[in-house]
């Protein structure tokens, strides 16, 4: 790829959240976003001047009405998709303590799910590839 190729970057931060029986929560894209009705690792855009941490604690609580803390993300790995417009770029973060049940808060679908029931839900393309490094990991 050439210097002139270089596409937009667009940072978003996603988490796996993981529950007391080791189940990790998906979250279906609502209808009138892009990539709808596909399951994500819940998170979403950093804004400018924002860290990751800070982003993901305030998309959780947007998107889920969770309160969580720096110290309780770990980061596990990186996706890295090049889409036709932008370049995305998202830091997967691994949370197993949090405040609050997790409740739809922006119309999504929400479903715990075993790590080896993972792949039973059609994700994003840059979600896919998390699977392996969280199934190495639960
Ligand atoms: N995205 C992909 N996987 C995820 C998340 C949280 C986001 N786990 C992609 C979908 C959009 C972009 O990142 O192309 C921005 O996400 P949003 O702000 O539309 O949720
Ligand atoms: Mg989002």
């Amino acid at each position: 790829m050439s210097h002139s190729d270089a596409k937009k970057l667009l940072l978003v931060v996603a988490c796996a959240l993981v529950d007391a029986d080791g189940r990790v929560l998906l979250a279906q894209r609502p209808e009138g976003k892009a990539l709808a009705g596909l399951w994500e690792f819940p998170g979403g855009k950093v804004e400018p001047g924002e860290t990751p941490e800070a982003a993901l604690i305030r998309e959780l609580r947007e998107e889920l009405g969770i309160e969580t803390q720096v110290a309780c993300l770990a980061p596990l790995t990186f996706a890295s998709h090049a889409y036709d417009d932008f370049h995305l770029l998202m830091p997967l973060y691994v949370c197993r303590r949090y405040s609050g049940i997790p409740q739809p808060r922006d119309a999504q679908a929400l479903k715990w799910v075993r790590p080896a029931k993972l792949r039973d839900y059609p994700m994003p393309p840059a979600d896919e590839p998390l699977i392996a490094h969280l199934l190495d990991l639960l």
